[in-house]
C-alpha cells in the first residue's frame, strides 16, 4: 500500500509541476505524465457527485501496451469541462488478492454515504493461436472508499463470483435505491444482477433480459435514466455504439440505433452523464502516438456533447477536435 500512495503523490506531483493547467479538446488532457508521456486512458466513467464536480474514472493503458494487459484505474475531476484534476490510481492490482492483471473497465457508484469501485480483474493469459491452452480468467471485485477520488480498498477480498467469467461492469441506481450491476461475459450478454443493499455482493439470480429479438456481441454497458426512460447503451460489436430504451431498468429493451459509428474497426468503450443540465457522452479513440516511440495507434479519452430529439431518441455524435470546449 505504501508503496502504491508514494505512486500516486508521485504521479499528482509530476502532474501540477510538470503539465500545468489543461484543456479539454479532444482527446482530453489530464495533465498527467508517467514517464514523461501522457497517461493513455480508455473506458471512462463519468459520474456526477455531491460535490458537483464530475468525475472520470477511466482503465489505464501502459505505454504500448499489447493483449490489454493493465494495472490500475485511475480518477480525475472537473468542474468546468476544461480544467482536469488528475487524482491518481484509485485502485491497482497490487492491491488485489484475487487477480495481477486486466485492469479493464471501471464503473463507480455513490450509496450509503460511501463510493464504490466496481473493477473487472483476472489473471492468466490468452493464448489467441491456441484458445484451449489459455488461462485467461476474470471477475469483478467491488472497492469502497470514503473519498469519489479515492484510493478505494477492495471490499471483500474476492470477486463478486467466480462463474460465470465477466469483465465491463456497470452500476446503475434506481429511483428507489436498487442497485443493478450490467456485465459483460462470454456467452453470457445481456443479463443483469441486483446488488445487495450492503453493496458487498449480489442478490439473487442473473436476470437475462429481453432484447427484443436482436443481440449482437456486446461489450462494456452503460445504463442511465432520461424522462422516466431507461437507455441501455454498449459498443455493439466492440466498435459502434448503439442503444435500446425500456421503461423498466432491466428491460423488455427496443433496439434504437446507432449513435456513433466505429472508428479505425477499433474498440470503443462510453459512458453517458448529464451535468449542469447537458448530456455529455465520454469515449475512447485510438489515435496516433506522435513522438512517443509507439508505432502504433494508443487510447485517449475523448468527450463530445449529446443531444436528444423530442422524442427522446439520442442524435448521432460525431467525434470532434472540440469535444466539450464548444459550447
Ligand atoms: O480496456 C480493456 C477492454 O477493452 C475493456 O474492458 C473493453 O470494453 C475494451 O475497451
Amino acid at each position: 500500500m505504501l508503496k502504491l500512495n508514494n505512486l500516486r503523490a508521485g504521479l499528482i506531483i509530476a502532474s501540477s509541476l510538470i503539465a500545468g493547467p489543461a484543456l479539454a479538446a479532444n482527446p482530453l488532457d489530464f495533465g498527467l505524465l508517467i514517464d514523461g508521456k501522457p497517461i493513455r486512458t480508455a473506458d471512462p466513467s463519468a459520474h456526477v457527485w455531491q460535490d458537483g464536480r464530475l468525475y472520470l474514472y477511466t482503465s489505464h493503458d501502459e505505454e504500448c501496451q499489447t493483449d490489454f494487459h493493465m494495472r490500475d484505474w485511475h480518477v480525475f475531476s472537473t468542474d468546468n469541462l476544461t480544467d482536469w484534476t488528475a487524482h491518481g490510481a484509485a485502485l491497482s492490482v497490487d492491491d488485489v488478492a484475487w487477480a495481477d492483471d486486466y485492469a479493464w473497465a471501471p464503473d463507480a457508484a455513490f450509496k450509503n454515504g460511501k463510493y464504490y469501485l466496481v473493477f473487472p480483474a483476472g489473471t492468466g493469459v490468452k493464448d489467441r493461436q491456441k484458445p484451449q491452452n489459455s488461462t485467461k480468467w476474470m471477475g469483478i471485485g467491488i472497492a469502497e472508499s470514503d473519498s469519489p477520488a479515492g484510493p478505494f480498498k477492495d471490499m471483500i477480498g474476492a470477486p463478486l463470483w467466480r462463474s460465470p467469467y465477466a469483465n465491463d461492469p456497470a452500476l446503475f441506481i434506481d429511483d428507489d435505491g436498487q442497485v443493478y450491476l450490467y456485465f459483460h461475459g462470454t456467452d453470457f450478454d445481456y443479463r443483469v444482477v441486483k446488488m445487495r443493499d450492503d453493496m458487498r455482493g449480489i442478490a439473487g439470480d442473473f436476470i437475462k433480459m429481453d432484447m427484443g429479438g436482436y443481440e449482437p456481441k456486446m461489450e462494456g454497458p452503460w445504463v442511465f435514466k432520461r424522462d422516466g426512460l431507461y437507455y441501455f447503451t454498449m459498443p455493439e460489436n466492440n466498435r459502434v455504439l448503439s442503444y435500446y430504451t425500456a421503461t423498466s431498468p432491466i428491460g423488455p429493451w427496443t433496439y434504437r440505433g446507432v449513435f456513433m459509428e466505429q472508428e479505425h474497426q477499433s474498440n470503443n468503450h462510453h459512458s453517458v452523464v448529464q451535468y449542469n443540465g447537458q448530456w455529455l457522452l465520454f469515449y475512447h479513440r485510438w489515435l496516433d502516438s506522435n513522438n512517443s516511440g509507439c508505432q502504433k495507434r494508443q487510447r485517449h479519452v475523448a468527450a463530445e456533447y449529446l443531444h436528444f430529439t423530442a422524442d427522446g431518441r439520442i442524435v448521432p455524435a460525431e467525434r470532434s477536435t472540440a469535444g466539450l470546449s464548444a459550447k
